[in-house]
Protein backbone atom coordinates (compact mmCIF):
# COMPACT_ATOMS: atom_id res chain seq x y z
CA UNK A 1 0.00 0.00 0.00
CA UNK A 2 0.98 3.53 -1.16
CA UNK A 3 -0.04 6.72 0.60
CA UNK A 4 -0.48 9.92 -1.24
CA UNK A 5 -0.88 13.90 -0.42
CA UNK A 6 -4.08 15.59 -1.41
CA UNK A 7 -5.50 18.80 -1.30
CA UNK A 8 -9.24 19.98 -1.80
CA UNK A 9 -8.28 23.91 -3.07
CA UNK A 10 -10.11 26.80 -1.91
CA UNK A 11 -11.65 27.22 -5.22
CA UNK A 12 -13.47 23.76 -4.92
CA UNK A 13 -14.01 23.72 -0.93
CA UNK A 14 -15.58 27.49 -1.28
CA UNK A 15 -18.26 26.02 -4.07
CA UNK A 16 -19.22 23.35 -2.39
CA UNK A 17 -17.52 20.62 -3.43
CA UNK A 18 -15.54 18.79 -0.52
CA UNK A 19 -18.48 16.62 0.48
CA UNK A 20 -18.91 15.43 -3.59
CA UNK A 21 -14.89 14.76 -3.67
CA UNK A 22 -14.76 12.87 -0.83
CA UNK A 23 -16.98 10.57 -1.76
CA UNK A 24 -15.63 9.81 -5.11
CA UNK A 25 -12.30 9.52 -3.42
CA UNK A 26 -14.23 6.45 -1.51
CA UNK A 27 -16.17 5.00 -4.24
CA UNK A 28 -12.58 5.28 -6.40
CA UNK A 29 -11.37 2.69 -3.29
CA UNK A 30 -9.25 4.99 -1.57
CA UNK A 31 -8.79 4.81 2.40
CA UNK A 32 -8.78 8.26 4.26
CA UNK A 33 -5.74 8.00 6.78
CA UNK A 34 -5.75 12.02 7.26
CA UNK A 35 -7.77 14.65 6.52
CA UNK A 36 -8.30 18.20 8.13
CA UNK A 37 -9.52 21.58 7.25
CA UNK A 38 -7.12 24.40 6.94
CA UNK A 39 -6.71 28.04 6.41
CA UNK A 40 -3.24 28.45 4.66
CA UNK A 41 -1.27 31.92 5.54
CA UNK A 42 0.76 32.73 2.67
CA UNK A 43 3.54 31.82 4.04
CA UNK A 44 2.58 28.31 4.58
CA UNK A 45 1.24 27.87 0.91
CA UNK A 46 4.93 29.53 0.18
CA UNK A 47 6.58 26.93 1.79
CA UNK A 48 4.55 24.08 0.99
CA UNK A 49 4.52 25.38 -2.69
CA UNK A 50 8.92 26.25 -2.08
CA UNK A 51 9.88 23.82 -5.09
CA UNK A 52 8.00 26.51 -7.82
CA UNK A 53 9.00 29.47 -5.95
CA UNK A 54 11.24 30.98 -9.26
CA UNK A 55 8.37 30.14 -11.50
CA UNK A 56 6.42 32.86 -12.84
CA UNK A 57 2.72 31.67 -11.52
CA UNK A 58 3.83 31.13 -7.62
CA UNK A 59 2.62 34.82 -6.40
CA UNK A 60 -0.26 34.18 -8.14
CA UNK A 61 -0.63 30.50 -6.81
CA UNK A 62 0.60 31.18 -2.69
CA UNK A 63 -2.41 33.94 -2.94
CA UNK A 64 -4.74 31.72 -4.31
CA UNK A 65 -4.14 29.07 -1.46
CA UNK A 66 -3.95 31.34 1.25
CA UNK A 67 -7.61 32.96 -0.28
CA UNK A 68 -9.68 30.83 1.95
CA UNK A 69 -9.79 27.36 3.54
CA UNK A 70 -9.34 23.97 2.08
CA UNK A 71 -9.12 20.19 3.09
CA UNK A 72 -5.49 18.54 3.62
CA UNK A 73 -6.21 14.70 3.03
CA UNK A 74 -3.54 11.78 3.56
CA UNK A 75 -5.00 8.69 0.92
CA UNK A 76 -3.64 4.90 0.99
CA UNK A 77 -4.28 3.04 -1.84
CA UNK A 78 -2.14 0.56 -3.99
CA UNK A 79 -0.48 2.58 -6.30
CA UNK A 80 -1.69 6.20 -4.77
CA UNK A 81 0.05 8.14 -6.06
CA UNK A 82 -0.26 7.37 -9.61
CA UNK A 83 -3.68 6.45 -9.22
CA UNK A 84 -4.77 9.77 -7.41
CA UNK A 85 -2.86 11.86 -10.15
CA UNK A 86 -4.73 10.07 -12.95
CA UNK A 87 -8.17 10.84 -11.03
CA UNK A 88 -7.27 14.55 -10.97
CA UNK A 89 -6.65 14.31 -14.57
CA UNK A 90 -4.43 17.22 -16.01
CA UNK A 91 -3.32 20.26 -14.57
CA UNK A 92 -5.10 22.67 -17.04
CA UNK A 93 -8.92 21.46 -16.62
CA UNK A 94 -9.50 22.52 -20.41
CA UNK A 95 -7.18 19.65 -20.99
CA UNK A 96 -8.88 17.47 -18.24
CA UNK A 97 -9.68 13.82 -19.34
CA UNK A 98 -13.92 13.36 -18.95
CA UNK A 99 -15.08 12.04 -15.37
CA UNK A 100 -11.43 13.62 -13.48
CA UNK A 101 -12.29 15.48 -10.95
CA UNK A 102 -9.98 18.78 -12.36
CA UNK A 103 -12.71 18.43 -15.77
CA UNK A 104 -15.70 17.90 -13.36
CA UNK A 105 -14.76 20.84 -10.49
CA UNK A 106 -11.33 22.81 -11.97
CA UNK A 107 -12.18 26.20 -13.32
CA UNK A 108 -8.61 27.33 -14.80
CA UNK A 109 -5.15 26.18 -14.97
CA UNK A 110 -4.44 27.76 -11.74
CA UNK A 111 -7.85 27.42 -9.45
CA UNK A 112 -8.07 23.47 -10.53
CA UNK A 113 -9.69 22.33 -7.53
CA UNK A 114 -7.07 19.59 -6.44
CA UNK A 115 -3.39 19.21 -5.59
CA UNK A 116 -1.81 15.30 -5.70
CA UNK A 117 2.00 14.66 -4.79
CA UNK A 118 3.73 14.22 -7.85
CA UNK A 119 5.94 11.33 -6.88
CA UNK A 120 7.25 9.46 -3.95
CA UNK A 121 10.14 11.93 -2.80
CA UNK A 122 7.46 14.59 -2.90
CA UNK A 123 4.67 12.74 -1.21
CA UNK A 124 7.85 12.26 1.86
CA UNK A 125 7.97 16.03 2.20
CA UNK A 126 4.21 17.16 1.79
CA UNK A 127 2.35 14.49 4.26
CA UNK A 128 4.52 15.60 7.24
CA UNK A 129 4.48 19.08 6.10
CA UNK A 130 0.80 18.87 7.32
CA UNK A 131 0.26 15.73 9.68
CA UNK A 132 1.78 14.29 12.92
CA UNK A 133 2.50 10.37 12.45
CA UNK A 134 0.48 10.17 15.53
CA UNK A 135 -2.93 11.97 12.74
CA UNK A 136 -2.37 9.32 10.30
CA UNK A 137 -4.80 6.62 11.13
P1 LIG B 1 0.18 19.72 -10.90
O1 LIG B 1 1.30 18.81 -10.46
O2 LIG B 1 -0.75 19.12 -11.91
O3 LIG B 1 -0.59 20.29 -9.72
O4 LIG B 1 0.84 20.97 -11.65
P2 LIG B 1 2.19 21.77 -11.41
O5 LIG B 1 3.05 21.11 -10.35
O6 LIG B 1 2.79 22.02 -12.76
O7 LIG B 1 1.69 23.17 -10.86
C1 LIG B 1 1.30 23.33 -9.51
C2 LIG B 1 0.17 24.30 -9.44
O8 LIG B 1 0.59 25.57 -9.94
C3 LIG B 1 -1.02 23.91 -10.28
F1 LIG B 1 -1.84 23.06 -9.66
C4 LIG B 1 -1.65 25.23 -10.61
C5 LIG B 1 -0.50 26.20 -10.62
N1 LIG B 1 -0.08 26.58 -11.99
C6 LIG B 1 -0.46 27.81 -12.45
O9 LIG B 1 -1.16 28.56 -11.75
N2 LIG B 1 -0.07 28.18 -13.73
C7 LIG B 1 0.68 27.36 -14.51
O10 LIG B 1 1.01 27.74 -15.65
C8 LIG B 1 1.05 26.10 -14.01
C9 LIG B 1 0.65 25.73 -12.75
Amino acid sequence: MEKTFAIIKPDAFAAGHAGKIISRIYEEGFRIVGLKKLFLSKKEAEGFYAVHRERPFFGELTDFMSSGPCVVMVLEAEDAIRKWRDFMGATNPADAAPGTLRKDFGTSIGENATHGSDAPETAAFEIPYFFAGLELL
